[in-house]
């Protein structure tokens, strides 16, 4: 008998015995305990044949976060971008300097003659009165110290100590009277004017001289709503206070006629 057959036959022996012992331990399961019988493995095998090789194992978990790298090299400049918006307009620039005079331009067309030699010279003349006029005017601002203007009138401050009634007559010799404040503004003014010259008072043309305690302008025109008297004033003080003058502060007080002081003339602008 070869040894394969050997092997058979040992393999049919065992399992045939195996086969009958299960059948015998069924039987006698309530009499008796089985025996109990080892198994006999066979003979080592040949090794097999090299297997094929495995399919790919499946990826590793993912590692942790590496260092941070060096920075790189500075890259090459890039090419100019597009142009930007135009941007809003800028504020008005200062006036410039003035140009030099053009050329002279051509002589205009003859004129047409006409009988106006009469006309020529009256308006002529009233060219040069005209200029005479702006020229005394320029010179008063210029020549006396700050002449003070409103809309409607002119103020002059004039450094002369004079009596009330010779202050008048000096203000009506030049067109004007004697200053008379007729409301806040006008007020306002002549304070100020009296303050930047450094007086503590002049003569304004306020007066109850036609009737006692009866204050009119002194063009007659009556005192109307607005005053400025200072607290306590007019007082008639010694009986015999009959004109206005204008503190520092704009207030007014009544006052002996016959005082000399400086005083404030006023001239309606038209006029001027
Ligand atoms: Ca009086
Ligand atoms: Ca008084």
């Amino acid at each position: 008998m070869s040894s394969e057959n050997m092997f058979l036959f040992l393999m049919l022996v065992s399992v045939l015995s195996s086969v009958t012992r299960h059948a015998v331990c069924a039987q006698q399961l309530t009499e008796e305990s089985c025996t109990v019988q080892i198994l006999v493995p066979g003979l080592k095998g040949d090794p097999g044949e090299k297997g094929l090789k495995g399919a790919p194992g499946r990826p590793g978990r993912l590692g942790p976060t590496g260092e941070t790298g060096q920075p790189g090299p500075k890259g090459q400049k890039g090419i100019m971008g597009r142009y930007g918006k135009v941007g809003p307009s800028g504020i008005k620039g200062l006036k410039g300097d003035m140009g030099d005079p053009g050329p002279r331009g051509p002589n205009g067309d003859p004129g047409v003659p006409c009988e106006c030699t009469p006309m020529r010279k009256v308006i002529g003349k009233m060219d040069i009165d005209v200029a005479q006029l702006f020229s005394e005017l320029k010179f008063i601002k210029n020549a006396v110290a700050g002449i003070k203007e409103t809309d409607t009138k002119v103020y002059l401050l004039v450094k002369e100590e004079k009596r009330y009634s010779d202050a008048e007559l000096y203000c009506q010799a030049r067109g004007g009277h004697l200053a008379m404040p007729k409301d806040e503004g006008a007020n306002a003014a002549l304070a100020a004017y009296i303050t930047g010259a450094g007086l503590n008072r002049v003569y304004i043309g306020i007066h109850d001289l036609t009737q006692e305690g009866v204050f009119t302008y002194v063009d007659l025109s009556p005192m109307t709503a607005f005053s400025k008297w200072k607290r306590g004033e007019p007082n008639h003080a010694h009986e015999d206070e009959d004109c206005a003058e204008m503190l520092a502060s704009g207030e007014w007080t009544d006052a002996v006629c016959q005082s000399t002081m400086y005083f404030v003339c006023e001239f309606n602008k038209e006029s001027v």
